[in-house]
């Protein structure tokens, strides 16, 4: 096995690196993505490419002229906080390498050819996922997405203008998404479903319905000395008792993880008067995924009331299942020689795309199915052999 990563990673690799957290916290707009940015401008110029940005900050790499029923392909370059080293950007540096071996091959494509860049995939900073996808496609209203704000208070209209483009024009992008012929995304896989198969590529089968929802435990902000334990409204035990029950709502195919919590006003010697969490939860059908949320919310609002406190629940994003093109998905496959079909639970640009044009996924495999976080990992063997399957997907795309 070869040991070493692919040249474009190695060049990035310690661009954002998270020494608190550990991993890499690549953030959209914050300075490692920023210089991210310019890194991808490069290198796809040095491939040839005609580099331009959309009214939502999505950067497309143009191989020959930009024009309708295009092959695009792609992923994203941010991360969540202390993400790992390919979750995103081995999507972006195995299309750039595709299409250099193209170009070396001699390959004049009958169609155009885009590399595109997803910005805030993760929603790590806004808090929605796939926020360049969706606004472009029309999934999240341009107003909705101008008022999100970031943690320091920053809404996306103020960073979107201080980084270039115009708020009142973001949104929808009809003449962005017509260009589009078919998407094709690569990405490390994220379980360990390649690891079971004990091969090194799949094809994306279908995304889990998910979504985010913050949960806010209200109750009485008080003195931690003064304030008797049977004299106590404290919203920190609710979240503590609702997040208990948030776990056994979810049966076995279910995912429902809180990752991120905050207490108002968040002092050692101050029972809080108010403690979001925020819940991801996810299903296989969205129906299952809805229920589920259904019955957090019943468990968490009897969780708050043992404490006398309230919970309310709020939707901040929803993406329906996706079942990505079937006869896209078995030509990819069999071009391919045979490559599995795969389901994932992660959500990806792709996802929000399928809804509008033809859409495909390869995964390469994780030796250590673990992500969003810094033991995700892919040997470079098999990145080759994720680029080598991406330019023969291209091939005949072309
Ligand atoms: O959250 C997700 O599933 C994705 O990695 N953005
Ligand atoms: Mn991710
Ligand atoms: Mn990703």
């Amino acid at each position: 096995m070869a040991h070493g990563r692919l040249a474009g990673l190695d060049e990035i690799v310690d661009v954002g690196r998270d020494a608190s957290r550990g991993g890499y916290s690549r953030h959209v707009w914050a300075a490692p993505e920023l210089e991210l940015r310019e890194w991808f401008v490069a290198r796809a110029a040095a491939v040839g490419l005609d580099v331009e940005t959309d009214r939502n900050g999505n950067i497309w790499a143009w191989w020959g002229a930009p024009g309708r029923d295009a092959v695009v392909v792609g992923s994203h370059l941010d991360s969540v906080p202390g993400g790992g080293e390919f979750d995103g950007p081995l999507g972006v540096v195995s299309a750039l390498d595709a299409i250099a071996l193209l170009q070396a091959e001699g390959v004049r494509p009958t169609r155009p050819c885009a590399v595109v860049v997803f910005a805030e995939e993760e929603g790590s900073r806004f808090g929605v996922a796939c926020l360049g996808s969706r606004l472009l496609t029309g999934a999240i209203s341009a107003d909705r997405a101008r008022a999100l704000t970031d943690a320091d208070g920053v809404s996306f209209a103020e960073a979107a203008a201080a980084h270039g483009l115009d708020p009142r024009r973001v949104g929808r992008d009809d003449e962005a998404l017509a260009r589009i012929g078919v998407f094709i995304e690569l990405h490390v896989e994220q379980g360990r479903g390649l690891i079971d198969l004990g091969g090194p590529l799949a094809v994306a089968s279908s995304i889990l319905a998910h979504g985010r929802w913050r949960i806010d435990f209200t109750g009485e902000g008080n003195h931690a000395g003064a304030t008797r334990m049977g004299d106590r409204r404290d919203p920190m035990v609710a979240a503590a008792r609702g997040i208990l029950a948030i776990r056994d709502a979810a049966r076995a195919d279910d995912r429902a993880t809180v990752g991120r919590i905050e207490a108002v006003p968040g002092g050692t010697n101050v029972i809080p008067s108010r403690v979001s969490t925020w819940l991801d939860a996810r299903s296989d059908l969205d129906g299952d995924a809805r229920a589920l949320v259904a019955e957090i919310t019943a468990r968490a609002q009897e969780a708050a009331a043992a404490e006398g406190c309230e919970a309310r629940v709020i939707e901040e994003s929803w993406s329906g299942q996706v079942v990505f093109d079937p006869a896209l998905r078995d030509r990819l496959a069999a071009s391919l020689g045979g490559v599995p079909a795969l389901p994932t639970g992660a959500g990806h640009d792709a996802g929000v795309l399928a809804g509008h044009v033809p859409t495909a996924m390869l995964f390469v495999r994780n030796p250590t199915g673990v992500s969003h976080s810094p033991e995700e990992h892919a040997t470079l063997d098999d990145c080759v052999a994720g680029v080598v399957a991406l330019t023969e997907v291209l091939r005949g795309l072309l």
